[in-house]
């Protein structure tokens, strides 16, 4: 769990960062591929990492919404605009609304008391994990994935080393 909201920030910035650096490598035609058919797809997953930033709102934070519902926009460029927006927005709120006493504060989600430092931990680790479910649909759609924690296959080529196993 975060205790300090300057080290939120700093994390938040550079994930934050990497999620929109992936979300700018995709292109409108990626956004339809699925994980298997009739489950979610690339464009889904992408619009429920920018949704599921206001959630945040539940522990009290406030601040704007994106602009759109439920629905996945058919725009990656939208997408990344309203992700880099409300990402924003979500730092804003914690850092001008919240105060390190306020991460040691909980909040009852379904009968289970979150200290709100754990839950922007959780928040961070949410996003961890749709990204990741991302890179590898991009790949299947054909798009080329940007570096996230470390160098990609073309990245290795690129540098004239044999790509790792
Ligand atoms: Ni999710």
């Amino acid at each position: 769990m975060f205790t300090k909201i300057e080290d939120f920030t700093a994390e938040w910035t550079s994930e934050a960062e990497l999620t929109a650096s992936v979300l700018d490598a995709l292109t409108d035609d990626s956004l339809g591929q699925e994980v298997i058919e009739g489950r979610r797809t690339l464009g889904q997953i992408s619009w429920h990492l920018v949704r599921s930033l206001h959630y945040m709102t539940s522990l009290g934070l406030a601040f704007e919404a994106p602009s759109r519902g439920e629905e996945a926009p058919d725009s990656a460029a939208f997408i990344a605009l309203e992700y880099r927006r409300i990402s924003n927005n979500l730092l804003n709120a914690v850092r001008t609304q919240w105060n390190d006493e306020s991460l040691r504060e909980s909040v009852m989600i379904e009968k289970e008391a979150w200290l709100n430092g754990s839950s922007l931990r959780y928040t961070i680790m949410h996003q961890v994990h749709h990204r990741g479910q991302m890179t590898v649909l991009m790949r299947q759609a054909g798009l080329r994935t940007p570096n996230v924690y470390g160098p990609t296959y073309d990245t290795w080529v690129e540098k004239g080393i044999a790509p790792l196993i």
